[in-house]
């Protein structure tokens, strides 16, 4: 053979392991859900799919749009740098307070100053939780099942949807596991609309946006609720896969922001302005604790940034999971 033949083999050897590595399965991104099959009913429009820019690391200070990936459960994390925000919402109905299981005053729209973070690019997913379980950290979800499926959490189909039926403690104790912790409310809200106050994670628009069946997951036509709205399909009568809107991304490029599955924070309901000196971040009382996001069975307006709903910490439900955050 000549020398050049060689050469050419040579470079091909070199180059053959690399494009050999096989990603690893479903942890690597988790819950993009391109391979997931939809249910047969559910064609969806698509839209442009942006992705967050990735900047890579030239400091030891994260920069924004910098990406790391978790050691423990490999889940993705996004990078939000310090600085002021606008928190709360001046909208209609915004200011109404419950005592119960319902939404929380959003007023008034304070600029709220938060130290840099890093928050978790998607929601827990069930493979990921499982691993915790697995581990010995974390005990398994109250119930296997989903709304409509009779086996969803042990069951390997749905390893890249949302863990469900999960209390503040048990969410608290997965993070712990993967060395991170829940987010405050304050960085949740500053994750999903940014510094500018969006409405929902992608502006400000909704109704009139023809993207709109293709950014959350939310009760569509075939949610079985009374309140399904006919004319919009999302594809998912239940939880859908993690990651499965890009169009719906936050200005961070973090997913399901509005929608899929409402979400435990570690703060205790108060009223605002936010102050996380006033006692409502202390983790060592029992007490009512936010969510956020809204769920995969509610309407348009648990879909905005703002929306606090809470519970007591020991509650758990069909439509609630949990992302995590680090500081460090
Ligand atoms: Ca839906
Ligand atoms: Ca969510």
């Amino acid at each position: 053979m000549k020398k050049h033949a060689w050469m050419l083999l040579l470079v091909l050897a070199w180059m053959l392991p690399a494009a050999c590595i096989p990603r690893t399965p479903e942890a690597a991104v988790p819950g993009v859900a391109s391979s997931t099959p939809r249910p047969a009913d559910a064609p969806r429009p698509t839209g442009a799919a942006p992705q967050p820019s990735v900047v890579t690391p030239t400091s030891s200070v994260p920069q924004l749009g910098e990406m790391r990936v978790s050691g423990t459960d490999l889940m993705e994390q996004v990078y939000i740098p310090a600085g002021g925000f606008l928190m709360g919402s001046n909208d209609g109905d915004a200011a109404r307070e419950t005592t119960d299981m319902h939404d929380h005053s959003e007023i008034p729209l304070p600029t709220v100053f938060l130290d840099g973070f890093w928050i978790d690019r998607f929601e827990v997913n069930n493979g990921q939780y499982a691993s915790c379980v697995d581990s010995g950290a974390c005990q398994p979800p109250y119930a296997s099942s989903s709304d409509t499926r009779p086996q969803y959490y042990d069951n390997p189909e749905f390893a890249d949807y949302p863990v469900i039926w999960v209390n503040w403690y048990m969410a608290q104790d997965y993070c712990q596991w993967a060395d991170r912790r829940l987010p405050t409310e304050a960085e949740w809200e500053k994750a999903a609309r940014g510094t500018e106050g969006y409405r929902y994670p992608w502006g400000n628009d909704f109704l009139t946006d023809p993207l709109a069946n293709d950014r959350a997951n939310w009760c569509d036509v075939h949610c079985p609720r009374e309140i399904a709205s006919s004319g919009w399909y999302d594809g998912y009568a239940d939880t859908a896969p993690v990651g499965s809107y890009p169009a719906g991304a936050s200005p961070y490029g973090v997913m399901d922001m509005a929608g899929n599955v409402w979400e435990w924070t570690t703060t205790i309901v108060s009223l605002y302005p936010y102050d996380p000196g006033d006692g409502r971040e202390d983790l060592a009382v029992e007490a009512d604790r936010i969510w956020r996001s809204g769920p995969w069975n509610n309407g348009i307006w648990y879909l905005r940034t703002t929306v606090r709903h809470f519970s007591p910490q020991w509650y758990w439900f069909v439509n609630l999971g949990f992302r995590c955050a680090s500081t460090k």
